[in-house]
């Protein structure tokens, strides 16, 4: 029996722009539940975890926005996740911005000895507090999950690290930090960046990927920032950057894991339906979702 269990995740305190923490709503809105009724046979919509809103903005001692909270609700996500992946369904978790990965990782990654994690992003979000140009946690999720980072974040789950630098692909960077640089130089993380997409095609990049991580993981995650997607397509996030992604690759890349049968959960992050234009960005996240959960064109 196959089963699905969605998580919302309404989280704006990793970042500054309001908004994103009506992410969930506007891809329930844009049809998650229908599009994927017939791929399972069983969907349960858990609802969203209760975010609250910011109450410290900067801890003067890291320089980190919202730390105490953030670290608060990603522990709440990661016992959902937990609870998901224990009663056998498929744990899509719906952002929210992309601090929430440290939640959706420390429930995911105890239920695996190698978990792989695919990122797709225009960003790294390996940045550290010393790294980080904005303080935004949104920034630093996959170096927390390396455990790298502040205790808080890094030990959400009480245990660390959650994922190890060999079985991390990133997808579709092309904004990336000097600091994020010489981590993934440093860790020897597996990048095809907008060049090796545009240079070998996301098919080849693709194929590299599921052939990069199958034999050494038990399990793959999923972690699709909506602006690793071209602003064309995917005009409703709030750190766009030009240059990335097309609908039409994102679909390929989603359907060739489809037919890896690699991906165990995912999490779609990063929606703001305020800087959107008539929930374009929901629609195509739930498109993708559609893909990547096994829907055929023909
Ligand atoms: N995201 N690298 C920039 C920072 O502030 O650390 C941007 C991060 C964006 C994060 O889009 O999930
Ligand atoms: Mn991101
Ligand atoms: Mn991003
Ligand atoms: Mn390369």
């Amino acid at each position: 029996m196959r089963k699905l269990k969605i998580i919302g995740m309404p989280m704006d305190l990793g970042q500054m722009r309001r908004g994103v923490d009506m992410g969930p709503s506007a891809i329930r809105y844009a049809g998650v539940y229908e599009r994927l009724q017939n791929l399972f046979d069983e969907i349960i919509d858990e609802g969203d975890i209760p975010v609250g809103r910011p109450q410290v903005e900067v801890d003067p001692e890291s320089n980190l926005r919202n730390l105490p909270l953030i670290a608060e609700k990603t522990e709440l996500l990661a016992e959902k996740v937990d609870q998901a992946i224990s009663t056998g369904s498929f744990p899509l978790v719906l952002g929210g911005d992309h601090s929430i990965a440290i939640g959706t990782l420390a429930g995911i990654s105890k239920h695996y000895k190698n978990l792989g994690v695919i990122w797709y992003d225009a960003h790294g979000d390996l940045n550290t507090s010393e790294t980080s140009p904005s303080g935004n946690i949104h920034g630093m999720p996959l170096a927390v999950s390396m455990g790298i980072g502040h205790e808080l974040l890094v030990n959400v789950g009480n245990y660390a690290p959650k994922v190890k630098p060999e079985h991390i692909v990133l997808i579709g960077a092309r904004a990336l930090d000097d600091g994020e640089k010489e981590l993934i130089k440093e860790k020897g993380i597996k990048v095809f960046t907008m060049h090796e997409i545009d240079l070998m095609g996301m098919a080849k990049v693709m194929e590299e990927t599921i052939e990069y991580l199958k034999d050494k993981t038990d399990g793959v995650h999923l972690s699709l920032d909506l602006d690793g997607l071209d602003p064309n397509d995917a005009p409703g996030v709030g750190t766009p950057v030009i240059g990335g992604i097309s609908y039409r690759e994102s679909h390929l890349a989603m359907e060739l894991l489809a037919e890896s049968k690699l991906v165990t959960s995912a999490e779609f992050v990063e929606v703001n339906p305020i800087l959107d234009e008539k929930n374009k960005t929901a629609t195509l996240a739930v498109a993708l979702m559609g893909s990547l959960l096994g829907e055929k064109l023909l």
